[in-house]
């Protein structure tokens, strides 16, 4: 059996301001079940970079271990991709974005990957702000190991073989906030009109951009009982926001009735506008997004949409000052500057 796309589209298919349609934004055929969320997001992100018009070899996508860190194998089939160890993708994105930061970086974990052997990992991308997407397909089941809880499985959640979850969830969309991520979302696989502009405002963002992603796993977690099944998320979901994300120069043609919209600048020019559905929240205010996230699961639902974001956010390479270019762009003199410069910089230390 082959995993290879048929490359046949029909001819009318749109094209981007680059000329390329979706179909070369996809990966290959996917070898994961039937119905697995994960597929839907891999949609999500292929959608969301071409009407992003990102070229292909500009984006390295990173991964752990999981059925979810197979994905970047079934999107953006042009770009670069690295398929880590199990919890290890932030630490191989960091020393790949230091080398060079030309490139978009476009993290995909698990919920087990993240919030069990990748949890050490995950808090220090964050505190370093490095910039990139960071996605977690959470469907709070190890699913590639055959369905085990993971540490997103809620307190009182059933899994397939009917066994109750006693220990508390680990939020990763509130822990992410706490430890002072500067654009955190959370969404649901099956819904793509909400998944979509997130991803878009996600790449635009000029720092860590976290988006927790409920994403059912249909073989072994998709039972009634469990809070990550299909039946459940749709029935639960509370959205602090439609979001429409303006690309720069872009007429703004959604309109909103005056004091339910807030428009958020980017700093590349774009706009995420936003029509508030939420009572109480604040985009732009950490205290009030951790409140909104702890009411809403107060109150048994699961809030989706942008919850927090700092548009003025500084990157690890800022913060570094490491160099504009790219490390294999710089010359020998450059990297080496001669013994001058580097006693130079010893007295400095002295
Ligand atoms: C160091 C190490 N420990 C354990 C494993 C076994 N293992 C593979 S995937 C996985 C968990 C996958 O769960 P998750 O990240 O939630 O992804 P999903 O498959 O549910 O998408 C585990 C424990 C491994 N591959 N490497
Ligand atoms: S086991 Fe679960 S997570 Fe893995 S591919 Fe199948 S449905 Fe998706």
């Amino acid at each position: 059996m082959t995993y290879v796309r048929s490359t046949f589209r029909h001819p009318a298919l749109p094209k981007n301001e680059l000329g390329f349609t979706v179909d070369y934004y996809e990966g290959s055929l996917s070898t994961l079940c039937a119905g697995c969320g994960h597929d839907s997001i891999s949609a999500a992100i292929a959608q969301a970079c071409f009407e992003m018009n990102i070229e292909p070899h500009k984006v390295a996508k990173l991964s752990g271990i999981g059925c979810s860190s197979k994905t970047p194998a079934y999107f953006l089939r042009n770009s670069h991709g690295f398929n880590s160890v199990h919890g290890r993708m932030p630490s191989v994105a960091t020393g790949a974005s230091l080398a060079n930061h030309d490139l978009m970086y476009v993290g995909v974990s698990g919920d087990g990957d993240t919030a069990s052997i990748g949890m050490g990992q995950f808090v220090h991308v964050i505190r370093r702000n490095l910039k990139m997407v960071y996605l977690v397909m959470n469907n709070g089941c190890y699913g590639l190991t055959k369905g085990q809880d993971s540490a997103t499985a809620d307190n009182g959640s059933k899994n397939k073989s009917g066994s109750v979850n006693h220990f508390e969830a680990i939020d990763l969309a509130s822990l992410a906030i706490e430890l002072g991520a500067t654009f955190v979302a959370q969404s649901f696989s099956g819904d793509k009109g909400q998944l979509v502009p997130l991803i878009k405002a996600a790449m635009a963002h000029p720092g860590f951009a976290f988006i927790n992603v409920i994403s059912p796993c249909v073989t072994f977690n998709n039972n009634p009982g469990s809070t990550k099944s299909y039946d459940y998320v749709r029935e639960h979901m509370e959205a602090t926001a439609t979001v429409d994300f303006v690309p720069i120069m872009k007429e703004i043609t959604t309109s909103y009735d005056e004091g339910q919209s807030k428009d958020v600048p980017m700093h590349d020019g774009s706009i995420l506008r936003l029509r508030k559905l939420a009572k109480d929240w604040e985009p732009l205010d950490r205290l009030s997004a951790i409140n909104a996230v702890q009411n809403a699961k107060t109150s048994g639902e699961i809030l989706t949409g942008l919850l927090y974001i700092d548009p003025e956010s500084g990157d690890l390479h800022q913060l570094l000052e490491t160099s504009d270019r790219p490390l294999n762009t710089l010359t020998e003199k450059e990297l080496c500057p001669g013994s001058d410069a580097l006693n130079g910089i010893n007295a400095g230390l002295r």
